[in-house]
């Protein structure tokens, strides 16, 4: 169905074709454009997500004080119940971090609203509201619950209780255990950029066809995460980063390009895809690779790990496109992430996605608001079977 314009999404829109940075634009706005008009927690910082959301949920660029507004809501908001852990817990801390949130949201389901307005027989067009409260709790309550999941496989269950006087992605990335101010700085950035990408990636899509049959928000969101878990989704981030880790296991990083091409085919010549390269919209290289490019060449333009995404970025395009049938060579969001956590000490690869998972809530959630508020229908595309569309083509050769 790629191409095929099917459905209605107002957060956020890509155009395949622009050059260089816009590509994406969030309620109308660039990358550039959102970290020049929206508040920052310094002057001339990365735009804090609290903004994106505001921006996302109402199409408008809001003030610092509103921004720090959303901030104390959230925080009201914040408090997990004790049964999520316990859900949590019951699983093996071998369990996939990604298994972990999905259980972890599926727990706080018990929290529904909208579930709870549904039985007792709310109007239809009052859905939207109950969505609003589950969608503020949610987003509110994912950065505890992914801390959680992140110490206890990690960090040996040692906790890091949340910081009042910071806002949404510091106290996330201080629950995680990381106090470091340009981490909080990347942290800001890396929740902005991943919170959407118009409505038809899989975990976008997913919530929406899930919350189309008036499902909560939660059974809704656990359905995107999911989906989000597959390798050539979300979980490419940490594909990509265990990928880099193989090629300088194997040539070391001090590589001739010439030595990366040849590994680049040694993967292509497995079956494999080359992670964090390619996408299904996009046709020139992913606005939100080249905003964290200049986060790292502005804070570690000399870190070894940076300079051999540098060089992939140079060295697979090319290949890439000489295979004659990848419609987009260069890279994407997932080929950048990776090597920015690892340099502030977030190592641990198979936990990536549970960030881009925390960050989706944001614009995932936003467009649910508006679905239920615009009472959009439940999504049932019609099928076919092969003799369906054999009898087709027949038909249309005889006439
Ligand atoms: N390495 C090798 N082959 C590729 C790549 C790649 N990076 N990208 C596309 N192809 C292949 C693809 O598998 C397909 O092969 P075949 O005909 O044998 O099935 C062919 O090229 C045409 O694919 P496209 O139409 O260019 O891409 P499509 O829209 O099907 O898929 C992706 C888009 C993103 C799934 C694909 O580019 C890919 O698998 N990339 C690597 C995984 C990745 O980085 N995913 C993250 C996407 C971003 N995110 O966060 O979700
Ligand atoms: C995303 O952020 O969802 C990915 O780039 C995948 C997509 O847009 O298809």
């Amino acid at each position: 169905m790629r191409g095929i314009k099917g459905m209605l999404w107002e957060t956020s829109l890509l155009d395949p074709d622009e050059a260089r940075p816009p590509g994406i634009r969030f309620r109308g706005l660039s990358i550039p454009e959102c970290q020049a008009k929206l508040p920052a927690a310094k002057k001339g910082g990365e735009p804090l997500p609290e903004g994106f959301l505001w921006l996302l949920a109402t199409g408008e660029v809001p003030t610092k004080e509103q921004v720090d507004a959303v901030t104390a809501d959230l925080q009201s908001r914040s408090k997990v119940p004790g049964h999520v852990f316990d859900v949590i817990n019951a699983l093996p801390k071998t369990a996939h971090p990604m298994t972990q949130l999905t259980a972890g949201i599926m727990a706080l389901q018990t929290q529904s609203e909208f579930a709870k307005a549904y039985e007792t027989g709310l109007n239809k067009t009052k859905y939207w509201e109950p969505t609003y409260e589950d969608a503020m709790n949610l987003i509110s309550r994912l950065p505890e619950v992914a801390a959680y999941i992140y110490r206890r496989i990690y960090k040996g269950g040692e906790l890091h209780g949340a910081d009042p006087n910071l806002d949404y992605a510091a106290n996330f990335a201080h629950m995680l255990g990381f106090q470091d101010d340009i981490m909080h700085e990347l942290m800001r950035l890396y929740i902005s950029i991943h919170s959407d990408h118009e409505g038809g990636n899989v975990s976008a899509h997913t919530v929406h066809l899930v919350g189309s049959a008036l499902s909560d928000p939660y059974l809704s969101f656990a359905a995107g995460i999911n989906g989000l878990a597959g390798p050539l989704h979300g979980l490419a981030n940490q594909e990509v980063l265990r990928w880099i880790q193989e090629v300088v296991a194997e040539i070391g990083s001090d590589v001739t390009p010439e030595q990366l091409a040849d590994y680049v085919h040694k993967t292509l010549k497995s079956g494999k895809v080359v992670p964090g390269f390619g996408h299904a919209v996009l046709r020139k290289t992913d606005p939100r690779y080249i905003c964290q490019r200049e986060f790292a060449l502005k804070h570690l333009p000399n870190d070894p790990m940076f300079k051999m995404v540098s060089k992939l970025y140079e060295v697979v395009p090319p290949i890439l496109l000489a295979g004659g049938k990848v419609k987009n060579p260069y890279p994407n969001v997932d080929a950048h992430s990776g090597v920015l956590l690892q340099y502030f000490g977030l190592t641990e690869q198979n936990y990536y996605t549970v960030l881009f998972g925390v960050a989706r809530s944001l614009g995932v959630l936003s467009q649910l608001i508006w679905d239920r508020a615009l009472g959009l229908p439940i999504e049932r595309p019609k099928s076919m079977t092969f003799e369906y569309i054999e009898n087709y083509c027949k038909s249309k050769a005889t006439a």
